[in-house]
């Protein structure tokens, strides 16, 4: 199953994504929905513009998790409160870029996708890889469920 996600234009999905499959970093505009390694990757466009909400869910279906990135520097904030039960399945939270950014900034952006219903939340970095074990964590405890214990409490920020 896949790990779809979703966020603004610019907040680091694909990087992210990249990251996730051990790719080299290379900028490319997302145009439409894309597997990246086990990742649909998908445009910010999807997120920002309502009217295309739909296919950020036919986009989900294949999915066992998705993904809610915000750009802790870009307080540009695209998810409406409670959005992460339009999906049926776990919405885990990711603030992206936290080598540029600054402590405030990183909680702001955690209460941004605690409001939007993601949980837990984690905080990584795509360029220098801090926080990304944490997250690749949590990925391999839901692959793998009896590794419970391996999974963080809610609402904390990992
Ligand atoms: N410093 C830093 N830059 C990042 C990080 N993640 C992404 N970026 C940069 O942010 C810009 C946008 O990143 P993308 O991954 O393309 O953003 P996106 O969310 O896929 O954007 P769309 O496809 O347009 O929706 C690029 O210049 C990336 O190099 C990060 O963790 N740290
Ligand atoms: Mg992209």
């Amino acid at each position: 199953m896949y790990i779809m996600v979703a966020g603004s234009i610019a907040c680091g999905k694909t990087t992210l994504c990249q990251r996730l499959a051990a790719l080299p970093r290379v900028y490319v505009k997302t145009q439409t929905a894309e597997i990246i390694g086990r990742t649909i990757d998908t445009p910010g466009e999807y997120m920002e513009n309502r009217t295309l909400w739909n296919r950020l869910a036919v986009s989900a279906v294949d999915s066992a998790l998705v993904l809610f990135l915000q750009d802790p520097v870009n307080r540009n904030f695209r998810f409406s409160p409670g959005q992460a039960a339009m999906f049926q399945v776990p919405v885990a939270g990711v603030i992206t870029k936290i080598d540029l950014a600054g402590e405030d900034d990183i909680r702001y952006a955690e209460e941004l996708l605690t409001l939007a219903g993601a949980s837990p939340v984690f905080a990584v970095s795509s360029v220098s890889g801090e926080g990304m074990d944490r997250l690749s964590r949590y990925i391999h405890s839901l692959d793998h469920p009896a590794c419970e214990s391996a999974m963080p409490s809610k609402r904390k920020l990992h």
